[in-house]
């Protein structure tokens, strides 16, 4: 394996979920953390954490993604010592309702396409500008099996991570003949607070989106997230799908347990 001792990883979203999983993943294997996300105080509790239990460097960034701006001085902005990234993950992304298409709110929409789309494609031009440079690094983008079957009510939310997928793909291409990696990661049911921030605190709701079965846990996409990272460099993993058992799509679910 792909040894990423003192190896510089970006990840967003890092505050919660699939992305605070990943980044403690990482840690566990030595790896520099740069941790993005909105809420500074999370951020701080988990710099800390990794520090004290995996003897690491953290830098911490807290913006919001929507602010392109901000997206856009991320990485000219970074300490030296965290200047050249590795491994970087955008992962930071939200669904914002079930609205049918003639229902959509304006503001949920401009939100799931600033942050599960602008700025990755902002975030991925800045780092992968010196990825390019050096020959080397890896960009792993977290998607959805929403990417690759469509529901009522996910219009734009289905459209943003067939978007993810798409520009995975089409960015392997551009960088085919450097040592830059690109990988897409789709997962299906994961219970993190996804689906309070879909359903606007409604906790029953958002529960109901697990029920019945075993969903996926935010370590087990880190662990997918690793795997990819972690391969030899000349092995490439363009995209991991993965279900939960007794899921075989994002409306298939068979609710038994
Ligand atoms: C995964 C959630 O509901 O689209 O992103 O399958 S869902």
């Amino acid at each position: 394996a792909l040894a990423l001792k003192d190896k510089i990883v970006l990840i967003t979203g890092a505050s919660s979920g699939i992305g605070r999983a990943t980044a403690k993943q990482f840690a566990e294997i030595g790896a520099k953390l740069i941790l993005v996300a909105r809420r500074d105080d999370r951020l701080q509790t988990l710099k800390k954490e990794l520090e004290e239990e995996h003897k690491v460097q953290a830098h911490t960034v807290a913006i919001d993604l929507q602010d392109l701006d901000k997206v856009q001085a991320l990485v000219p902005g970074l300490p030296d010592n965290f200047k050249e990234v590795d491994v970087l993950v955008n992962n930071a992304g939200l669904a914002l309702g079930k609205a049918p298409v003639h229902q959509n709110d304006i503001v949920d929409v401009a939100t799931m396409l600033d942050t599960n789309c602008k700025s990755l494609v902002v975030l991925t031009q800045q780092v992968a500008e010196g990825m390019v440079t050096r020959n080397w690094g890896h960009i792993i983008n977290v998607s959805s099996i929403a990417a690759h079957d469509h529901y009522a009510g996910g219009s734009v939310y289905c459209g943003t991570k067939a978007f993810v997928v798409a520009f995975t793909n089409a960015t392997r291409h551009d960088l085919v003949g450097t040592n830059v990696r690109v990988t897409a990661i789709s997962p299906g049911a994961v219970q993190t607070e996804f689906s309070n921030v879909r359903f606007k605190g409604n906790d029953q709701a958002a529960d109901s989106v697990y029920a019945g079965i075993v969903p996926l846990t935010a370590d087990d996409i880190a662990d997918q997230i690793v795997y990819a990272a972690t391969r030899p460099s000349h092995v490439q993993v363009g995209e991991i799908v993965s279900y939960a058992t007794y899921q075989a799509s994002p409306t298939n679910i068979a609710r038994v347990l």
